[in-house]
């Protein structure tokens, strides 16, 4: 039941999501949540943030060394982002398909980069790509207490 597998705290995972400045400039912010809120995921943690450039290193630390990489710190940094994290049953890898590929025109009709951005360099939003990622970006971009624990009234509704 709902009631039993809510308490089984290690099958819900964190995903952390971010509408990145293009799609904050662009008016997306509205359309990329709703299609999460939609899909029945839980949002946690919400807000519109100026990152800082540490943060940018320290969030997309992987790809230190990559062509893009001083683009992409200019890019996240270049005006405001809105950081979210969603929670749920599988929700890393579920997000990442709603997202779409990493190329915006290789990605699916129907994702929100696959209808919404053309450039790799302006995909719009980012995703999380492991449960164990999504929980690291989770802590890193918002601080304690910033994130709800609520249950929505449409759970029940959502999984038997
Ligand atoms: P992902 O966002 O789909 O997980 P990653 O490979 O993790 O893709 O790359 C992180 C971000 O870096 C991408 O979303 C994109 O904004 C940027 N990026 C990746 N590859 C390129 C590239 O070849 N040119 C320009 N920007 C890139
Ligand atoms: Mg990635």
């Amino acid at each position: 039941s709902y009631a039993s597998r809510k308490n089984l705290s290690e099958q819900v995972d964190q995903t952390y999501i971010m509408v990145k400045p293009d799609g904050v400039q662009r008016g997306l912010v509205g359309e990329i949540i709703s299609r999460f809120e939609r899909k029945g995921f839980k949002l946690t943690g919400l807000k519109l943030f100026q990152c800082p450039k540490e943060l940018a290193e320290e969030h997309y630390k992987d790809l230190k060394g990559k062509p893009f990489y001083p683009t992409l710190i200019d890019y996240i940094t270049s005006g405001p982002v809105v950081c979210m994290v969603w929670e749920g049953v599988g929700v890393v890898a579920s997000a990442r398909k709603l997202i779409g590929s990493t190329n915006p025109l290789q990605a699916e009709p129907g994702t929100i980069r696959g209808d919404l951005a053309v450039q790799t360099g302006r995909n719009v939003v980012h995703g999380s790509d492991s449960p164990e990622n999504g929980r690291r970006e989770a802590a890193l971009w918002f601080k304690e207490g910033e994130l709800c624990e609520w249950t929505p009234a449409q759970a029940p509704w959502l999984m038997e």
